[in-house]
């Protein structure tokens, strides 16, 4: 049995539930004639392995009840938007909507990480008509969302691709190179959002 015991297909489930929420989300945007909030959104249940090894490293036990409530990344959706602005657009409906509570924020976008990382991570609480690990029924289970714009997903897709690659010659150089790279980005993404206020401004004329 994985680590996610008899959870495995309530994961799954509730992964489809929440991302077709989303997607209501983004709906009602389009219907009342506003920009759509995302380019794209992708979802998955973390894999028993990775939550293992989670679980490892942050020193937790490899039990259900660690993967599903110390870790709180088992079900994870990426809301990737075109520009920084759909971003908050996003944020804002999220944290209104009625069927999740946000437990925790964290806005790598304004605080990047150290080697350039940039993404804005929300935790969410959602009810759910099926028992939880502790009992409850309706359950309450964890989601993390990540919203980035595209420029920060391509960045964080190939960054992910190096960091496995242990036998590179100059360490040091690559990771400089890649924040260098992570700010260039940044600054597009600036210039974008520039660039859409102005069409915007244009078509209000
Ligand atoms: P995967 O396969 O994406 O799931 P916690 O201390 O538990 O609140 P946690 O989860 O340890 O926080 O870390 P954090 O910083 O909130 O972010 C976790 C996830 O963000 C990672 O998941 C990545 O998806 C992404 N992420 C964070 N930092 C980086 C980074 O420097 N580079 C890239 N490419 N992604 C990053 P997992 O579990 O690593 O993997």
């Amino acid at each position: 049995m994985s680590i996610y015991g008899p959870y495995e297909d309530t994961l799954n489930a509730i992964l489809i539930d929440v991302k077709q929420r989303i997607e209501e989300l983004n709906n009602r945007q389009v219907v009342a004639n506003q920009p759509k909030l995302y380019e794209h959104l992708i979802g998955r249940v973390k894999t028993p392995t990775s939550m293992v090894e989670k679980c490892h490293r942050k020193n937790y036990p490899v039990t259900t009840e660690a993967a599903l409530r110390q870790c709180r990344d088992a079900i994870g959706l990426r809301i990737v938007c075109n520009f920084v602005s759909d971003i908050s657009r996003c944020l804002k409906l999220v944290r209104q909507a009625d069927w999740c509570t946000v437990v925790k924020e964290k806005d790598y976008i304004t605080n990047a990480k150290p080697n350039g990382y940039r993404s804005y991570h929300l935790i969410l609480d959602v009810v759910e008509p099926y028992q939880d690990v502790d009992g409850h029924l309706p359950g309450h289970f964890f989601v993390e969302i990540q919203l980035r714009t595209i420029a920060m997903d391509s960045w964080a897709s190939l960054e992910h691709e190096i960091k496995y690659k242990h036998h590179v010659k100059d360490p040091e150089r690559i990771s400089k190179e890649l924040k260098r790279c992570a700010d260039q980005l940044a600054s597009c993404d600036v210039q974008m959002q520039t660039i859409r206020q102005l069409v915007q401004e244009g078509e209000s004329e």
